[in-house]
């Protein structure tokens, strides 16, 4: 069942900052969509993120494949952050022990935890994965999400690997603050609440020849009761009006919530 519950009225179910911050800035910017920013210069990346700002609560990057990184990179990244008040969710999809992640999370050239308010894990190596990510990123506020699922054809992460994800979400919800995967994972109950965004979202194409499979926003919010969509090339891809396609999976998306509370 999806959540009849406003974003708004959301953000004292959770502990965790970046969460109640991210819950609080779609209820008042009235947008539930995130951009997956996936290009690979830093000028195309602040171009896009620019004009997309308005309309997105939440910029997911992959600041690995920028060719180009550097420190000025994530000074001009806070800078629109502050200018179009979104939040950032790096798509670092850390996979290795806790005492690995946890130097991968805050060292190296990076330094992912200085600047990325949200970001995720597979659970596929146990709880210490959560653990060494949290020893870092707590303190700073941050908030970490789950891979319970995945977009792509012929994922693994299925059936009992997924329930043991919101088991381990359950173990650590002063940090995990919830899932990537298709759909709401849990039950409605009073007592917890975790936050699913959804990759895979499109409106005009059903796959990329890759394996990744689009659903509709519509599908993704209403029909499957997740709370964030989570679309790339969909807004940005080639021949595409950036600020066009975002103000136009931003309507759809909010569309979508509005008719799931009115349910
Ligand atoms: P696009 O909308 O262009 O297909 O981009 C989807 C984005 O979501 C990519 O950045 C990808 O890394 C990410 N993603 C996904 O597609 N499926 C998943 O299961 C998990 C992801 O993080």
């Amino acid at each position: 069942m999806a959540s009849k519950k406003k974003y708004g009225e959301r953000v004292e179910n959770f502990s965790n900052k970046a969460a109640r911050e991210l819950l609080s800035l779609i209820e008042h910017k009235k947008t539930n969509l995130s951009l997956a920013l996936d290009v690979t210069t830093k000028r195309e990346f602040l171009e896009i993120a620019d004009k997309a700002g308005p309309y997105i609560c939440l910029l997911k990057t992959h600041v690995d494949i920028l060719v180009d990184f550097d420190q000025d990179f994530i000074e001009q990244l806070k800078e629109l952050r502050t200018k179009h008040e979104f939040m950032i969710f790096e798509d670092r999809k850390f996979a290795d022990i806790g005492n690995t992640v946890k130097h991968q999370y805050s060292k190296g050239i990076y330094k992912i935890s200085e600047w990325a308010d949200i970001t995720n894990a597979h659970p596929l190596p146990g709880d210490g994965i959560v653990s060494g990510l949290k020893e870092v990123g707590l303190v700073l506020g941050r908030g970490l999400l789950l891979l319970a699922e995945m977009s792509s054809k012929g994922s693994l992460a299925t059936g009992a690997y997924t329930e043991a994800a919101v088991e381990m979400a359950r173990r650590h919800k002063d940090f995990v603050v919830g899932f990537i995967a298709g759909r709401k994972l849990i039950s409605d109950d009073d007592k917890e609440d975790f936050i699913v965004m959804s990759p895979g979202v499109g409106l005009d194409v059903s796959t990329d020849g890759l394996g990744q499979q689009y659903r509709t926003p519509r599908n993704v919010i209403l029909e499957s009761g997740s709370d964030i969509i989570i679309v790339g090339r969909g807004i940005y891809g080639s021949d595409k009006d950036v600020a066009v396609e975002a103000q136009r999976y931003r309507d759809a998306g909010w569309k979508a919530y509005l008719e799931r509370l009115a349910n």
